[in-house]
């Protein structure tokens, strides 16, 4: 029989073993709920700044997004979009330069495209960019950016907006289909437009483009925003991150907290795997999807007080974000928390990750603000 002492001493052994192997279980299996490790508001300075240095160009106070790192120049959507991440940097650090950059990037956009956008056949590409300008006019009282995104916001409307199928927006001037990435950021467009305008009409119209994609293209019962609908009434399942993310926020602007929590909840619990939002192609669309998503829940949480429910999650992406970026230049691809590749890569697809960095707070560690 052993000494009952060397039992105790074995047995404390395991205990402390024990102890141990359910402290890294609990990490990893948790999900995160604490990372292990805080991204700092420094290094959403360094994501910022390594899109910038690979992507954006200036020449004559006309600015521009390139394509890829090897040239090029962004197209019409993809630009207003990184005119959008240019805002966010801005709402985080309150830097002046960046809304140089912003302004520099509209006359850029306007000697490219025109004051009036209605070459362009797609209804939601119309609707990224007045989204952008009216955010860039509430920021700084600039009545040219209020001009631009109400012309085209009424000539958009006047064009897309139908009775078909219960109401909405068409995508597209062929009057195909009618589909959530219109009409998301139409009633994001309308609300902030009322915001700038003070006229009710733009809130009349907000509330009913959401109250019509809420009742055809939402599931009350998941959270699911559904793609689109054709003419015939058919309704494309396909549930995107950006689709969610444009409902959460006219839902949230509109005081729908039921269904932007529904929506979000959804997004967190359904689209992600392991708790990361799902990796987009890099070239196609896709890759912003992720950023316009977070963008949204983001504002929603921040304004409804939902910090219990998405920031753990929110932060957990962020620092995916943070660790995938690459040791040459900073860049940091949509495919986190899967490291970037060596090679070319587009400023759309990089920049999914320079937004979640600016929209979503470092954890507070307790030992102070690492938030600098
Ligand atoms: O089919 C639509 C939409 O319903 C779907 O969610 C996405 C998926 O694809 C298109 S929307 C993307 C368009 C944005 N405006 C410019 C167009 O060239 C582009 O197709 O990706």
């Amino acid at each position: 029989m052993k000494p009952a002492s060397n039992q105790n001493r074995t047995g404390q052994t395991w205990g402390w073993i024990r102890a141990v192997w359910l402290a890294v279980l609990s990490i990893t299996v948790s999900g995160g709920a604490r990372p292990a490790r805080a991204f700092t508001s420094a290094e959403a300075d360094t994501l910022w700044q390594a899109h910038t240095q690979a992507f954006y160009r200036e020449k004559d106070g006309r600015a521009w997004f390139q394509e890829t790192t090897e040239g090029g120049k962004v197209s019409f959507w993809m630009r207003a979009e990184q005119m959008e991440m240019t805002l966010d940097a801005y709402e985080r650090t309150a830097q002046a330069q960046q809304l140089v950059m912003f302004t520099n990037l509209f006359r850029g956009f306007l000697a490219d495209h025109g004051t009036n956008w209605s070459h362009n056949e797609y209804n939601d590409d119309l609707m990224w960019m007045v989204i952008a300008c009216t955010r860039a006019h509430l920021l700084t009282g600039n009545p040219e950016f209020r001009a631009v995104a109400r012309t085209n916001f009424d000539l958009c409307y006047a064009r897309a907006a139908s009775t078909n199928l219960g109401g909405g927006l068409w995508w597209k001037v062929d009057n195909r289909s009618k589909n959530a990435c219109v009409n998301g950021p139409g009633a994001i467009a309308a609300f902030l437009l009322g915001r700038a305008t003070g006229e009710s009409a733009y809130f009349t119209t907000a509330t009913n483009l959401f109250l019509w994609e809420r009742a055809t293209l939402f599931d009350p019962a998941t959270g699911r925003v559904a793609d689109s609908i054709n003419r015939s009434g058919r309704v494309n399942r396909m549930a995107l991150t950006y689709n969610q993310g444009t409902f959460v926020g006219a839902a949230n602007l509109l005081g729908y907290t039921n269904e932007a929590r529904l929506a979000a909840t959804f997004t967190m619990n359904q689209l992600c795997h392991d708790g990361y939002l799902p990796p987009a192609g890099e070239n196609g669309d896709g890759g912003g999807f992720n950023g316009i998503c977070v963008r949204w829940i983001a504002r929603f949480m921040k304004e409804r007080g939902e910090q219990a429910a998405f920031e753990p999650w929110l932060q957990r992406n962020a620092e995916a974000a943070w660790q995938a970026r690459r040791a040459s230049d900073n860049l940091s691809w949509c495919r986190w928390p899967q490291p970037t590749p060596p090679g070319p890569r587009s400023s759309w697809g990089c920049s999914s990750a320079v937004v979640i960095l600016q929209v979503v707070r470092p954890p507070q560690t307790g030992r102070g603000d690492n938030s600098k």
